[in-house]
């Protein structure tokens, strides 16, 4: 029987990367997003590359009920789940906090955040009474060190790593792993969202280093999988080389 795991925003970007590797490692995927036709062609392109099962849940993870009732609906056999990925969210807007959008703020804390706890509480109560998984949730640099404009972003991703810090608490007692991975700058459709569709100032986020891409943080996700049952990594922080922390960058490329 193959392992099963639930991605979250899995339409583009790092939970896209994840669902090829794990797919190529024989895993069968639930990937969600709001973006149904990509969830479609991911689907269609994966099942068949590695013959495995895809499930697909399309839904606003800012939307309580709609979580509630996406999750539902999976039979049974796809409730036995393996691995969580807590990967969808987003940056909007780069502003100073005294000229902020609220709209934007919303947006990052209902997704990044809320959005996180939402599915995470219809999930891991499943992954107790099955007795094993690995939840694992995508945090940042920005979990650790805030940069200019950062504000509310960063304090959602602050708020995902106390989340992890709490969930491996909580989960301790059920032996269900909770790894945090904390990316850095990767070449994705992040700046773009940021950046609301100005592809200019988002490839200015890339300019002058080699970033990361959504592959390299794909595997480290995966990595964190395939240790003994007994380890757990608890936090793995990956920037490109050319990266020192949130702010310090080496451009001179
Ligand atoms: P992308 O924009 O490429 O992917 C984001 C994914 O999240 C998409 O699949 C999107 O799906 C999904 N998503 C966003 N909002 C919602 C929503 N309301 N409901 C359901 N799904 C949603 O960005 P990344 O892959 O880079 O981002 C993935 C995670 O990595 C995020 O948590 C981000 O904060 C984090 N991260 C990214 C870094 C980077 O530099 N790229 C660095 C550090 C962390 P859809 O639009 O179809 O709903
Ligand atoms: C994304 C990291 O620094 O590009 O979480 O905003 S950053």
């Amino acid at each position: 029987m193959r392992k099963i795991i639930f991605i979250t925003g899995a339409t583009s970007g790092i939970g896209k990367a994840t669902a090829e590797v794990f797919a190529k490692n024989n895993y069968d995927l639930i990937i969600t997003g709001r973006r149904k036709e990509k969830l479609e062609v991911l689907a269609k392109e994966l099942s068949i590359a590695y013959s495995i099962e895809v499930f697909t849940l399309n839904f606003d993870i800012r939307e309580r009920v709609a979580v509630k009732e996406a999750i539902a609906t999976l039979p049974d056999k796809w409730k036995n789940i393996d691995v969580l990925l807590n990967n969808a969210g987003l940056a909007v807007g780069l502003d100073k906090i005294q000229d902020g959008f609220i709209d934007d703020w919303e947006a990052m804390i209902d997704t990044n955040i809320k959005g996180l706890l939402y599915v995470s509480r219809e999930l891991i109560p499943l992954l107790i009474k099955n007795k094993k998984g690995h939840v694992i949730n995508i945090g940042s640099t920005a979990s650790k060190v805030v940069y200019p404009g950062g504000n509310v972003y960063c304090a959602t991703k602050f708020a995902v790593d106390a989340l992890s810090q709490t969930m491996r608490i909580d989960l301790l007692e059920h032996k269900i792993r909770v790894s945090q991975i904390n990316p850095g700058a990767a070449e994705t459709e992040f700046s773009i969202v940021r950046f609301k569709g100005d592809k200019d100032q988002a490839d200015n986020a890339y300019k002058g280093y080699k970033s990361l891409t959504a592959k390299d943080i794909a595997a480290a996700i995966y990595y964190v999988t395939t240790l003994p049952e007994h380890v757990c990594i608890n936090e793995l922080e990956i920037t490109a080389l050319a990266q020192a922390n949130s702010t310090y960058f080496n451009r001179s490329n």
